[in-house]
């Protein structure tokens, strides 16, 4: 141990006097100070000293981050959105005259981009470009020279047929990350083209969701586009951390299906329990109704060991999010007893355990309701929550709106658009007490195209007027589009 210790006390000393490029490229801008404030860091990176800025105000977790943005619709828009808030720079590269397709999808203001469109591409910057244009594809090459990372969620090949393969984009920049969105894996499927359900009922979601007598489901959540793009920016921002250490690119996947399956995992464990034995906490078990050889569809069960149903409160049905989650977690069993009146149950040797109640959780949440049904949904979750007892009350979307916590931590945000006006959105989940997040208006079509040519590109005045005049960066004339 003490040797081993030792040998590598010593490589680290011949390490720090090593002349060597590398060590000298990151050291030489601050040298003798930073190579102490190194030492200084736990796990021996080479990070710089803390910064003495307040938190907040030390710039954003991805400042000097540059994306490539060839993203459209949901999934990879999704992605980019999140670097975005990161601090990256992120610039969208549009098809001329049309953009993104979510721009004119699910219009509800005539002349304004959509809100399927401003909610999912806030914080970045709008070209358009025709990438199969030859002075588009010479536009393309440079902002692969300037950008660290490409992001792109096309048709399968798609990438390919402009012209843009893994060899051309490393060979002009050998640091730049490939990140793509793609519905399946290398397989079968690889060249489907693929859209939320699709990855849903692919990766396991839709066979597992909805009751055990009806058609499988599909949820409202976009766990297959959405959930994608999260996994993405992941595989990205992983990409960028270990180019510091070897100074190239990769190509980073997140297939669809891959994506939902993760989320669907705990339905991948209980297919394997199965070979066991049947799924106790699933109330068909209760109910004596027999398991056969794949998972079935669970309805309102809840996934974790401790039981729970969705139970009408007051107002229901007519009100058709009256409804609360109520969970029976062991340790707050007597709670539960006590509140619905039940205090009997606590000690009755049918209802005291968490394995006596199992075959009885029909009856025990028909009890439960008929407590709940008295109560306001909120009242139940105030009640409940006092005495630790897990339950969640079913918000309607408009009542997440309307509410004031989410406003005040910037999970839901008022953006102002010149187009549309004022609109809501749902700001960055995630967040840091660093790399403050804040949400700027979706770009419009082609809004910043001269901007990221001059200034990005560095195209003088002749060059990008011989760009333009091309037609390589605006739509075909009506006339020519008629014929
Ligand atoms: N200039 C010129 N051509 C452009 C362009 C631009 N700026 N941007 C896109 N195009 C072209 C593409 O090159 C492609 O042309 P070819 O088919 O001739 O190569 C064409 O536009 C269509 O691209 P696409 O096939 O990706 O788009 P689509 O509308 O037909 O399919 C989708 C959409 C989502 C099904 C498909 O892109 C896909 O499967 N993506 C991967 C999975 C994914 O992300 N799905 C989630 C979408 S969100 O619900």
């Amino acid at each position: 141990m003490a040797k081993a210790k030792k040998k590598a006390k010593a490589k680290a000393k011949a390490a720090a006097k090593k002349p060597a490029r590398k060590v000298v490229k990151l050291a030489a801008r601050k040298p003798a100070k930073k190579a102490a404030a190194k030492k200084a860091n736990g796990n021996g990176a080479s990070l710089p000293r803390p910064s003495n800025k307040p938190y907040g105000q030390a710039g954003k977790a991805l400042d000097g981050v540059r994306i490539l943005d060839f993203t459209h619709v949901q999934s990879g828009p999704t992605c980019t959105q999140l670097l975005a808030w990161f601090g990256a720079d992120v610039i969208k590269v549009e098809r001329p005259g049309v953009g993104d397709i979510t721009r004119g999808q699910l219009v509800d203001v005539k002349g304004a981009d959509s809100l399927y469109f401003t909610m999912l591409n806030h914080n970045k910057r709008s070209i358009t470009i025709d990438s199969k244009h030859p002075q588009g594809k010479r536009v393309l090459n440079e902002l692969i020279k300037k950008c660290d990372v490409l992001v792109e969620n096309f048709a399968p090949g798609a990438l390919d047929r402009m012209g843009l393969t893994w060899e051309h984009i490393n060979k002009l920049n050998p640091r730049m990350i490939v990140a793509s969105v793609k519905g399946f894996g290398p397989g079968p499927y690889e060249d489907c083209k693929v859209y939320e359900n699709v990855a849903q009922c692919a990766g396991g979601s839709a066979s597992t969701t909805g009751f055990r007598d009806g058609p499988p489901l599909v949820t409202g959540a976009q766990i297959g586009d959405s959930g994608t793009g999260l996994h993405l920016a992941l595989g990205i921002v992983a990409a960028l951390y270990q180019r510091n250490r070897t100074g190239r690119g990769q190509k980073v996947l997140c297939a669809m299906q891959d994506g939902v399956l993760n989320l669907a995992r705990v339905k991948l464990r209980d297919q394997q329990r199965l070979q066991h034995g049947p799924l106790t906490e699933y109330s068909q078990y209760g109910e004596g109704i027999p398991f056969h050889d794949t998972v079935p569809r669970a309805g309102n069960d809840s996934g974790g060991g401790q039981p729970g149903w969705i139970l009408k409160c007051k107002g229901a049905p007519e009100d058709p999010n009256a409804y609360i989650y109520f969970i029976t977690q062991a340790p707050v069993w007597g709670a539960i007893c006590d509140l619905i009146g039940e205090p009997a149950w606590k000690t009755d040797p049918e209802y005291a355990t968490p394995r006596a109640r199992l075959p009885k959780l029909k009856k025990i949440f028909a009890r439960i309701e008929e407590w709940t049904m008295t109560k306001s949904k909120f009242e139940v979750m105030e009640i409940c929550n006092k005495v630790d007892i897990p339950v969640g009350p079913i918000l309607s979307m408009k009542e997440i709106a309307e509410e004031e916590s989410l406003r005040k931590t910037g999970t839901v945000v008022e953006v102002d658009h010149p187009k549309r006006g004022k609109y809501l959105t749902v700001g960055n989940p995630i967040k840091m007490s660093d790399s403050i997040s804040e949400v700027k208006r979706s770009p419009l079509l082609g809004e910043h195209t001269d901007e990221i040519l001059s200034d990005v590109l560095g195209f003088k005045a002749a060059e990008v007027a011989e760009i333009k005049n091309s037609g390589a960066l605006s739509a075909p004339a009506k006339e020519e589009k008629a014929a």
